[in-house]
């Protein structure tokens, strides 16, 4: 690197107190995983600091709930900041949701290469590299409800500057950005806000916990310029990933077909394992008419012998679960009929051939809903998620308005 590039990670809701949550039907060998897979992964974020040669770690909050998570996390965490004391490499800490942690109360206990942000108000703090100003870090961590409002994390001086602090803004509010670069934690999925001049992001969780979190998770390096321009990677930490594959029920000729199609998607799996073992939930969306009406039993039947293939592999593809979501099938003339039935499900359809990523349900939550979760809880992330919640809708809405339940909550 030359003289005045550096480099720096952002990392976020460690969450060391919450272990995997994906049900009691995985093996042995995979159990202890899931449990000790928080750590593994906050320590490949850890080891990437080191590897990297980075010049600090900004953590964005949410690192630990120390209420919950018991001395190991403590032990840990101690330990991984002297490796990277040892090293020379800072560690700057904005407190989250669930750390709880201030200056006051825990700066005595941590290695001093580690700062913490106050909650009572925005600091700014200036980085040196062989005593020279190299960078300006502001931040704030977040007491309860109280958290930094975006445009107080003001830099002071004229160098980079780094904002850090955890939760969810408006978009409006991002916009006052004052930051270089925006380190924001608070949401489990890796987002670039903004990338412009100014960037934010959220790194998100290291490692996904369920399967409202699939996909790779990690840790974003970020190498700023000697002229200041900011480049960002993203490296996966994850030790287990949660995976969801879908196949088209409708489409297929019949059961056989439909498994062919899973152990085609469970074989991909395992040839981009990279490394790391992952844990399937299987669908199989469909709505024509021919849907078994055992769908749960053949569901069940299909569960058991993808594992019998697919149980033993290393690293481990895990079938955890096979479902059919075989929705009622709609008849064709009620899309066409001149009444209010009608012309709600002509509605459902056109948003379905709308847009990519529509609806946008999340801009109709009101502001005062917007804890953490219900509004994340609304996207609509993948095609089959999308597709899936609008022939719920479309059944729900027809079933509504003929006077009966087209929703069989079972399948
Ligand atoms: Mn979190």
């Amino acid at each position: 690197m030359q003289d005045d590039a550096f480099r720096f990670i952002h990392a976020s809701d460690f969450h060391l107190e919450e272990p995997l949550c994906v049900g009691d039907d995985v093996p042995d060998a995979l159990s202890d995983l899931l449990l000790d897979a928080p750590y593994h992964a906050a320590e490949q974020v850890f080891e990437t600091t080191l590897a990297e040669r980075a010049d600090f770690l900004v953590l964005a909050g949410d690192i630990v709930d120390f209420r919950t998570a018991g001395p190991r996390a403590a032990t840990f965490l101690i330990e991984q900041f002297r490796r990277l004391q040892q090293r020379g490499i800072a560690v700057y800490w904005a407190g989250g949701r669930v750390d709880r942690v201030s200056r006051g109360d825990w700066q005595d206990f941590l290695p001093e290469n580690v700062h913490l942000f106050d909650c009572d108000g925005v600091e700014c703090i200036v980085h040196d590299r062989n005593n020279q100003p190299l960078v300006e870090i502001v931040g704030r961590s977040r007491r309860g409800k109280n958290k930094a409002k975006i445009r107080e994390l003001k830099p002071e001086h004229t160098l980079f500057s780094v904002g850090v602090a955890h939760g969810r803004w408006p978009a409006s509010e991002v916009a006052k950005q004052q930051v270089d670069y925006l380190a924001l934690g608070g949401e489990h999925a890796h987002m670039l806000l903004t990338e412009e001049a100014r960037s934010a992001a959220y790194s998100g969780t290291p490692q996904g916990r369920s399967f409202e979190e699939t996909g790779p998770h990690g840790c974003t390096i970020v190498d700023v310029s000697a002229a200041q321009s900011t480049s960002i990677r993203r490296v996966s930490t994850d030790a287990v990933r949660c995976v969801t594959v879908a196949v088209d029920g409708a489409a297929a000729r019949d059961s056989r077909a439909v498994s062919g199609a899973l152990e085609a998607h469970l074989d991909d799996l395992t040839e981009s394992a990279d490394g790391v073992d992952q844990l399937v939930t299987c669908r199989i969306d469909d709505t024509s008419a021919r849907a078994p009406s055992g769908g749960a039993r053949v569901a069940a039947e299909m569960l058991e012998a993808l594992r019998k293939k697919f149980g033993s592999r290393s690293p481990a593809v895990w079938p955890v679960a096979v479902s059919w979501n075989s929705g009622p099938h709609l008849p064709a003339s009620w899309f066409d009929e001149q009444s209010i039935r009608g012309e709600f499900l002509r509605a459902v359809r056109e948003v379905e051939r709308q847009s990519e990523n529509g609806p946008d349900v999340q801009t109709l939550v009101p502001q005062w809903c917007e804890s953490d979760g219900t509004v994340s809880g609304l996207a609509l992330m993948d095609d089959g998620d999308r597709s899936g919640a609008l022939r719920r809708v479309a059944s729900m809405g027809a079933g509504l308005l003929s006077g009966q339940d087209l929703i069989d909550d079972d399948a």
